[in-house]
């Protein structure tokens, strides 16, 4: 598969909270960081827009256990959980987009109550590579809101993690997106020379 004006990256989550060493931990949400900086690099070179979303929670959400919600305090503006993962390697032309802003709704979906549908109409994109964590959250509700939008959506599988709250939760995701229309990728599909771009 070739890579061509009208496609786009979107990097789900990739934020300090969601790996090993922050408050709401994926496993192994790390070792898919090196995988994304190589799709980094080459939607980059091709200059095809990439865009990075952060869940950007204000410190009473209500997801928060303490607020009557199901997760540990994560992603609080501004704090070194929500910045972008250490490692990530984001061009300085990256489009950022902060989700689950509002404290009485929680949000999984990179295109709930954002600016993300309108830069993709705006950018004329066609095809969205979709890939972050967590898969069976908010990487399941983007996709699933891109294919509704009729968007050709590839979920990009060697860069993605789940929680696992259930052993088969990620699993089941990823047959649901395929079931409603997504593709399923991986680096040697759009990228053949080498294992990890660069
Ligand atoms: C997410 C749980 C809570 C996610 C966000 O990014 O998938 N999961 N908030
Ligand atoms: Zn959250």
């Amino acid at each position: 598969m070739e890579l061509k004006q009208g496609d786009c990256l979107i990097i789900i989550d990739m934020q300090n909270d969601f790996m090993p060493w922050g408050s709401l931990p994926i496993p192994d949400a790390d070792k898919i960081i090196p995988v994304l900086n190589s799709y980094i690099e080459l939607f980059y070179k091709k200059g095809l827009p990439i865009f990075a979303s952060r869940d950007w929670h204000p410190s009473n959400h209500c997801s928060f256990k303490e607020n009557g919600g199901s997760w540990p305090s994560h992603c609080v503006q501004h704090t070194k959980g929500a910045e972008f993962a250490d490692g990530l390697r984001l061009p300085e032309n990256v489009i950022v987009i902060l989700k689950a802003t509002d404290p009485e709704k929680e949000a999984y979906s990179a295109l709930q109550d954002t600016e993300l549908s309108q830069l993709l109409r705006q950018n004329k994109i066609k095809r969205c590579f979709v890939g972050g964590v967590a898969t069976e959250y908010c990487v399941l509700n983007t996709v699933l809101d891109l294919l509704k939008l009729g968007y050709k959506t590839y979920v990009l599988s060697d860069a993605i993690k789940g929680v696992n709250i259930n052993p088969k939760d990620e699993e089941n995701a990823l047959e649901e997106m395929k079931r409603k229309g997504a593709g399923v990728i991986v680096t040697e599909s759009i990228c053949p020379l080498s294992k990890y771009y660069v």
